[in-house]
């Protein structure tokens, strides 16, 4: 099930032209986490909420109807900066903290590529 409000930001999405993750803090991502406020406002401890986990999974899958919409493009690059204003390529490093290896930006843009990351295949999609 899935409400109005939920299907009316996917709707938005799939009329976007622009990448709906690319700015953490003015994005759907980052409205998420400041609406709710709380825990969920604070970077290090919003795992720690489970609203976490339904919010990126579906940041997540907003992002992936974004990228079928043209994924020739959508899957193989990238604009926009990190947080200390350096551009973002497709060989960015997203560091992940020691809890699993670090990964580029190309090992995790397509969620079907079947990149191996640490012996396990990076690979899913939505059915819905
Ligand atoms: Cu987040």
């Amino acid at each position: 099930m899935i409400c109005a409000s939920a299907l009316s930001l996917g709707m938005w999405f799939l009329a976007m032209t622009w990448n709906p993750v690319a700015n953490p803090l003015t994005s759907p991502h980052g409205y998420g986490h400041n609406g709710i406020g709380g825990v969920m406002a604070d970077v290090y401890g919003s795992v720690s909420d489970p609203v976490f986990w339904m919010h990126h999974s579906f940041i997540d899958h907003c992002f992936r109807m974004w990228q079928n919409i043209d994924p020739a493009h959508r899957t193989t690059s990238i604009n926009g900066n990190d947080a200390q204003g350096q551009s973002l390529n497709m060989d960015t490093i997203i560091y992940m903290g020691g809890i699993r290896p670090n990964v580029r930006v190309r090992d995790i843009m397509n969620t079907m590529s079947g990149t191996v990351i640490a012996g396990v295949p990076f690979c899913y999609r939505y059915n819905y």
